[in-house]
């Protein structure tokens, strides 16, 4: 296989940073962002906090009367979970962290693998500085900093990431991986919990280096083939699991409110054009092909219709989209004596090349 430069990058204390975007007063008081069941004023967990609130030993998943606790005599900001919000901050993130990388994978709100092998034509030095850039124009457009770990496969740059927070650049040359999981604990791994590392301590198996050495066929026999040689890989530093997508999105689409009501095609046009620029990109940037547009109208009485067209071969381009758009709303307008309010612009029933191994991690992900 080809040597890959694959990145992780992890946004930094994600729920609790977001918090201190939208409000800098709080920035230089510890932070803590919890879930609050709502019995009473105390009852709760602790989802996140910044690293000042850390320093007094505040953790995730701590009860927040303990973390109050800690916290005592400090001017700490205590704040309930607003999902909605990371959410918006998180794929504004995402998106330009898509657009570094030939294929794109996000694992969670607040992190994805990037594989940058043709970007950085497969040199670890190179993709140094193309991890810099990029954490750069993520700080500057969104304000964000986040982690990045840089190695030969996902399972070296998840380690690498975590190895150096927050706002930490860790490189992991392939030369270097195996060296660099040696003395970690077992349960470092993805799929090492606590029943499976107890279980290998008692076979005197207690870091990587430790797994790495032991028997393959006796890791097999305790755990079965496909956990056996998994351990046995992971170890080696060895993970051929690709970067790609998952859960695809269903359709991509933009919707818009005319400067004023309107039954002349042109006119409408020129609100659909701007919708279908920034659909187009989002197909360019997720590497899709697809084949429906649709059309979407709110009239001046407020109901609302749509019209799709189902096209012969997949297509990626923005002139498809208008081309269609134009036609839809043609004939759509032709139907009605009503005014248009609002118009909307969707592709959707997506293709992509995509490879179909089944993979290792997917396994891991329920636990
Ligand atoms: N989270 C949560 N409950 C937990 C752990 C995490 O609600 N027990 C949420 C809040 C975090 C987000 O998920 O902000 C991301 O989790 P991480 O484990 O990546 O932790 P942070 O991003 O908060 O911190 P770090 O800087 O260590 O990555
Ligand atoms: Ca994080
Ligand atoms: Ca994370």
């Amino acid at each position: 296989m080809q040597n890959r430069v694959v990145m992780l990058a992890d946004f930094d204390y994600f729920f609790a940073q977001c918090e201190e975007l939208r409000n800098p007063a709080i920035k230089d008081k510890p932070v803590v962002v919890g879930v609050y069941s709502g019995r009473t004023e105390e009852s709760g967990a602790v989802s996140t906090s910044n690293y000042i609130a850390r320093k007094y030993g505040v953790k995730s998943g701590m009860p927040l009367f303990m973390a109050k606790r800690k916290l005592e005599g400090t001017d700490a900001v205590f704040l309930p979970v607003d999902h909605q919000y990371y959410e918006q901050i998180s794929n504004r993130i995402m998106q330009i962290l898509r657009s570094y990388a030939t294929s794109f994978e996000q694992v969670s709100v607040d992190e994805a693998y990037l594989d940058v092998t043709g970007q950085v034509q497969g040199s670890f030095e190179n993709a140094k500085n193309y991890a810099e850039k990029m954490k750069a124009e993520v700080k500057s457009r969104v304000g964000v900093s986040f982690s990045v770990g840089v190695g030969p496969n996902k399972l070296v740059a998840k380690i690498a990431c975590e190895s150096q927070k927050p706002d930490g650049l860790t490189i992991v040359k392939p030369e270097e991986a195996k060296g660099f999981l040696a003395p970690l604990p077992v349960n470092r791994l993805l799929g090492v919990g606590k029943k499976t590392s107890a279980k290998m301590e008692s076979l005197g198996i207690k870091t990587i280096a430790d797994l790495a050495s032991y028997d393959v066929q006796k890791l097999m026999a305790v755990w079965g083939k496909t956990l056996g040689v998994y351990f046995h890989d992971a170890a080696n530093a060895a993970d051929d699991d690709v970067v790609q997508e998952q859960g695809e999105a269903e359709s991509i689409s933009r919707i818009g409110t005319l400067k004023q009501d309107s039954h002349d095609l042109a006119f409408i046009l020129q609100k659909t054009d701007e919708l279908t620029e920034d659909v187009a990109n989002d197909v360019t940037e997720r590497n899709l092909s697809f084949k429906q547009v649709a059309v979407y109208v709110v009239l001046a009485d407020l109901s609302s219709k749509s019209r799709s067209i189902t096209l012969e071969k997949p297509a990626r381009d923005k002139e498809t989209i208008k081309h269609y758009v134009k036609e839809l709303l043609d004939r759509f307008l032709s139907e009605t004596q009503l005014e248009v309010r609002r118009v909307g612009v969707k592709v959707s029933d997506f293709s992509r090349e995509e490879p179909s191994q089944k993979q290792l991690t997917s396994f891991f992900q329920t636990s």
